[in-house]
């Protein structure tokens, strides 16, 4: 076993909440979220701003249109009359074709797996069918959904650039130096905002291939501190939330991070989010606690789902 499989396992065991909230639980770490964490989500608004972290989607979106492509959209009425004795009186419908991790998205719980086995032990075998997921589908994350107190971690701003530097892992030092510096602590049931400037890559430069390649995210060992922590979620402005490497042919663990998070800790990982003009106001008015509402759709068995989340301070 090479140096990073023995560290992962030994991260796996200490992170692992199996059986935590019962056998059946579908949920994980989103039972953190109690009527104490709603109340004091409810609490941090205050000032009536609204930020809307969501990417558009439509056939501009961020895929390379290589594994994953762009939303495709195509109505179906355009104009049509409800009644051809009425004909001033017209309704237009549409259809989407689109993968539902195309932009802004959570994963689900039955995302990722390994060794055979998903969050709480349920065997791969049993559960992915052409169907769909028949457990850790997304359809359970959305019931009652996802809104709690968000707690943005401005990395970016900690290190004094406007998009950190690609392949770059996010440490629980940076982390905590963020929140050090800040003034905010995590409480249970927080949901996480890792900003690390990446989406500008796409939003601003228009760079879909630096994008989707090499990129800053959290290193695998942040998932020790975010179990103790017992956040409900975590989410970033990356593609993964996880540092990407240069060669990820050559990592000993695919996409580490997303393994510890969905597979053992049950902690579902949120994607593209675009925190530029929520991380601005934070650093201008120095609150980085909100409201953060960004429920999935019920997809039924979806391994993830296309969300708008919207954070209000
Ligand atoms: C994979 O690339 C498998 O996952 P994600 O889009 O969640 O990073």
């Amino acid at each position: 076993m090479g140096a990073m499989a023995d560290t992962f396992e030994r991260l796996a065991e200490r992170v692992r909440n199996w059986g935590r909230w019962g056998e059946d639980d579908q949920r994980g770490t989103l039972n953190h979220i109690g009527p104490e964490a709603l109340r004091n989500a409810a609490a941090t608004v205050t000032q009536g701003k609204l930020f809307n972290l969501g990417l558009r989607f439509d056939r501009d979106g961020p895929q390379l249109n290589v594994r994953r492509f762009n939303p495709k959209l195509y109505p179906t009425d355009l104009g049509s009359p409800l009644n051809p004795a009425k004909p001033n009186y017209v309704y237009s419908d549409d259809v989407i074709h689109m993968p539902l991790q195309a932009a802004t998205q959570w994963d689900a719980l039955s995302h990722v797996h390994y060794d055979g086995l998903l969050y709480n032990g349920c065997k791969a075998c049993d559960v992915l069918t052409p169907k769909g997921a028949l457990r850790c589908g997304i359809e359970h994350l959305a019931s009652p959904g996802i809104m709690s107190r968000g707690v943005l971690l401005d990395v970016a701003r900690l290190k004094g650039v406007d998009i950190l530097p690609p392949a770059y892992a996010v440490t629980v030092a940076d982390l905590r130096a963020a929140a050090e510096r800040q003034g905010v602590s995590l409480t249970p049931g927080d949901v996480v905002l890792v900003h690390t400037g990446h989406i500008r890559r796409f939003t601003i430069d228009r760079d879909r291939a630096a994008f989707m390649s090499a990129q800053p995210g959290v290193d695998p060992e942040c998932a020790e501190w975010f179990h103790e922590s017992r956040i409900a979620a975590v989410a970033a402005d990356n593609v993964a939330v996880e540092v990407l490497p240069h060669d990820r042919s050559q990592q000993e663990i695919p996409l580490p991070f997303h393994m510890l998070a969905l597979r053992d800790m049950g902690c579902p990982l949120g994607e593209m989010f675009d925190l530029e003009a929520l991380a601005a106001d934070c650093a201008e008015d120095g609150r980085y606690a909100f409201l953060l509402s960004a429920p999935p759709l019920a997809v039924t068995g979806g391994f993830g789902s296309p969300i708008n989340p919207l954070a209000l301070k």
